[in-house]
């Protein structure tokens, strides 16, 4: 099963019975200037760095947010990278495995950022390959023909940007300075999805049905995407507080509709929801019911390609290890060789 949250040690039982404040019970007088000197850099809106005071709590929830990111990265990796070698163009191709390196450095990033919380990558990984760490919903589904890669840029991407811009004011200076470049780069990765759309809705009636197709498995997938609805989001609370999370799933999702509903008019392409009309009084779309008990099975591993993406990564990791084991002998000899010459 792929279904447990990923688990970091706290070293504190009480972390695990927070309120809004993560306090545990009996704090030392030290404690308690430390949590107040923290809370009011939150409450400033001001920045964590990571040799800082910080309750564990804090701490955790960091390292299972950018952990999980960091996995949906690399995981995200997969089913784009299934159409490198069958991309229609040499043009396409370049840009896909540029893409696809983007997406590693993402990865990279990120296992930097949750590295300076006190995780080490080897604890993180492992969460990944047992199953205990989950990854997005989104990278599940399979892609099956080139338009679904022009719309995993368009709608995956977009919706990873909607989410991820905010991340750029998160309290946690690594994670946030990581998310900067990121949406730089996700940015691209949408414009290239949706001119690939934009060049085959051009193209032949069979281009255009693909296209349309490929949205239609795609949307509502996407709009999963963002997370449970607030009112069933255990975590969104807390990670608003602290300065975490900047806008709720439910917010992000509905600006994602928002600002997805004209680009599909320019692209030509129906969005799958009979329920989707603007609503003049709301100044915002309305939208169809999410299928959640889809949504769940997916997280919890029994999503249409949860063991393959999970095999991949393991078997990746196995079929590396030559290259950890060189780097690491190679780093010895030149730290013996340093020393040496320092003696
Ligand atoms: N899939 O209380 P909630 C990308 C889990 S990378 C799976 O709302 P939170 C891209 C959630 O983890 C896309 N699980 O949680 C990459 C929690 O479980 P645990 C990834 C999900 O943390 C390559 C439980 O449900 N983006 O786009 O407040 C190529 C309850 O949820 C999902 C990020 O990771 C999901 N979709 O909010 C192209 C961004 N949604 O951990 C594109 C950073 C929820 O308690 N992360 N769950 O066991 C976030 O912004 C937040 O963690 C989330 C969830 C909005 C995802």
């Amino acid at each position: 099963m792929y279904t447990q949250s990923f688990s970091v040690p706290d070293g504190s039982e009480d972390a695990k019975s927070v309120g809004l404040k993560a306090v545990p019970k009996a704090l030392s007088a030290q404690d308690a200037a430390l949590q107040s000197a923290f809370d009011a850099r939150i409450d400033a809106d001001g920045r964590i760095e990571p040799r800082e005071w910080m309750p564990e709590a804090y701490r955790k929830t960091l390292v299972r947010q950018i952990s999980q990111h960091a996995h949906s990265e690399i995981v995200g990796m997969l089913p784009e990278a299934n159409w490198i070698s069958r991309a229609p163009s040499l043009k396409r191709k370049a840009i896909l495995i540029a893409k696809v390196q983007d997406e590693a450095g993402h990865g990279l990033y990120l296992y930097s950022a949750a590295e300076t919380l006190g995780t080490s990558r080897d604890q993180m990984l492992d969460g990944l390959h047992t199953g205990k760490a989950k990854y997005s919903s989104i990278f599940n589904y399979p892609t099956l023909n080139w338009a679904d890669v022009g719309v995993v840029g368009w709608l995956v991407d977009g919706a990873a940007i909607m989410n991820q811009v905010p991340l750029c004011r998160c309290s946690y200076g690594p994670y946030a300075r990581a998310m900067v470049r990121v949406c730089k780069e996700e940015s691209f990765h949408q414009r290239q999805g949706y001119e690939a759309l934009l060049v085959m809705m051009q193209g032949t009636a069979e281009q255009k049905a693909m296209v349309q197709d490929a949205v239609n498995r795609w949307w509502w997938k996407c709009l999963a995407m963002f997370g449970p609805p607030d009112a069933d989001s255990p975590n969104s609370a807390q990670g608003m507080r602290w300065g975490i999370k900047r806008i709720s799933n439910d917010d992000l999702r509905q600006k994602f509709v928002d600002a997805t509903v004209p680009q599909a008019k320019v692209l030509g392409v129906t969005l799958p929801d009979p329920d989707l009309k603007w609503n003049e009084a709301r100044g915002q779309h309305d939208y169809g019911q999410i299928d959640w008990d889809e949504f769940w099975a997916t997280v919890n591993g029994n999503g249409p390609c949860n063991k393959e993406r999970l095999g991949a990564r393991v078997k990746a990791w196995n079929d590396g290890a030559w290259v950890r084991e060189a780097a690491l002998a190679h780093a010895k000899k030149q730290q013996v060789r340093q020393l040496k010459e320092a003696a």
